[in-house]
């Protein structure tokens, strides 16, 4: 923390940049220590490979973020949050890759050591959660907008105050940026009440798709590339859509297959207790934490429900609970 601190108050021109398909704490990281450091009289350009979905919009700073990455040399530092690997920032990553000092700052479990400086943390609930520590480390006042940014990255990654990730360092964090002018009730409109209709067409072909097997334990949800063709959805309209499988009772894992082309899938795998499905995850060069993780998968769908059926039948002291 120490070393970063000193990094961020030392350099004066900063790259910020996160993964693709940026969530909200994600965005919501970018934007916050965007505004703290050009409060600190720092050069600043957040940087973003894909566009923001529609409910993110609400967030303050967005007009500021680039979509370009023009001349690398510019940056002393390249600060890359929620993410865990380089090639995750996208389309630029070896451009950013160049910068002379890469600060990495996440949440999520290590895979690769990226970056020469690290602040790794998977007990934090989110990437803001960290943001707002670091800001504090520095001294430099959370204003509204930057408390409304930084919720919205607990809102996001504690799924509304309801995963395993939530204690009460999140609510005391969430109460101080309340108490900064955050309206609760008003982010919540904005990510979970501002759907395109697309979402709900592609949904209700998506909830059709759910097996249950293994004894009730694992679920599977799958969109395909036909599924979003017809229903004219974005790419963007499933997200979260591995809340619907995992929420029925008895469910240990649950995994959604995005068809992104044929025969390649996205898998996003969630569990409850502890079965680790970061391990599994893993083992398709894929990570996350132990609840919830993800990966590139290629082939037959058939195959990693089997694997994912043996899985959950191996974690034997898992059955009762816990
Ligand atoms: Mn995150």
């Amino acid at each position: 923390m120490e070393s970063i601190i000193n990094a961020l108050r030392e350099y004066d021109r900063f790259l910020i940049c996160t993964h693709t398909e940026p969530d909200g704490d994600a965005l919501g990281s970018v934007l916050a220590l965007t505004e703290g450091l050009s409060l600190m009289g720092k050069q600043v350009t957040p940087y973003l490979d894909d566009r923001p979905t529609a409910q993110l919009r609400f967030l303050p700073g967005l007009e500021q973020i680039s979509y370009d990455l023009n001349g690398i040399a510019n940056y002393d530092v390249g600060i890359i949050l929620d993410c865990g690997e380089l090639e995750r920032t996208g389309r630029n990553a070896s451009r950013i890759g160049q910068i002379k000092l890469l600060i990495n700052i996440d949440h999520h479990q290590p895979r690769a050591q990226t970056g020469h400086l690290r602040l790794i943390d998977p007990s934090s609930s989110c990437t803001g959660e960290i943001i707002y520590r670091i800001l504090a480390g520095l001294n430099q006042p959370i204003t509204r907008n930057m408390a409304l940014n930084l919720y919205t990255a607990i809102v996001t990654d504690t799924g509304s105050f309801t995963y395993s990730n939530t204690n009460r360092a999140t609510f005391e964090m969430a109460g101080d940026l309340v108490g900064r002018g955050v309206n609760p009730p008003e982010v919540s409109a904005h990510l979970y009440q501002s759907y395109p209709a697309s979402r709900m067409k592609i949904l209700s072909r998506a909830l059709e798709t759910i097996e249950l097997t293994g004894h009730g334990r694992v679920a599977f949800m799958i969109v395909t590339q036909d599924m979003i063709k017809e229903t004219g959805a974005g790419p963007n309209d499933t997200f979260g859509f591995i809340d619907f499988p995992r929420s029925i009772s008895g469910v240990r894992l649950a995994a959604l297959f995005r068809e992104i082309e044929p025969g390649v899938y996205n898998v996003s795998l969630r569990s409850k207790g502890r079965l680790n499905v970061a391990a599994l995850a893993g083992r398709h060069g894929g990570g996350g934490h132990t609840n919830a993780a993800g990966f590139l998968f290629k082939g037959s769908a058939a195959d990693f429900k089997q694997e994912a059926l043996e899985y959950v039948a191996a974690a034997s002291w898992d059955r009762d609970g816990g």
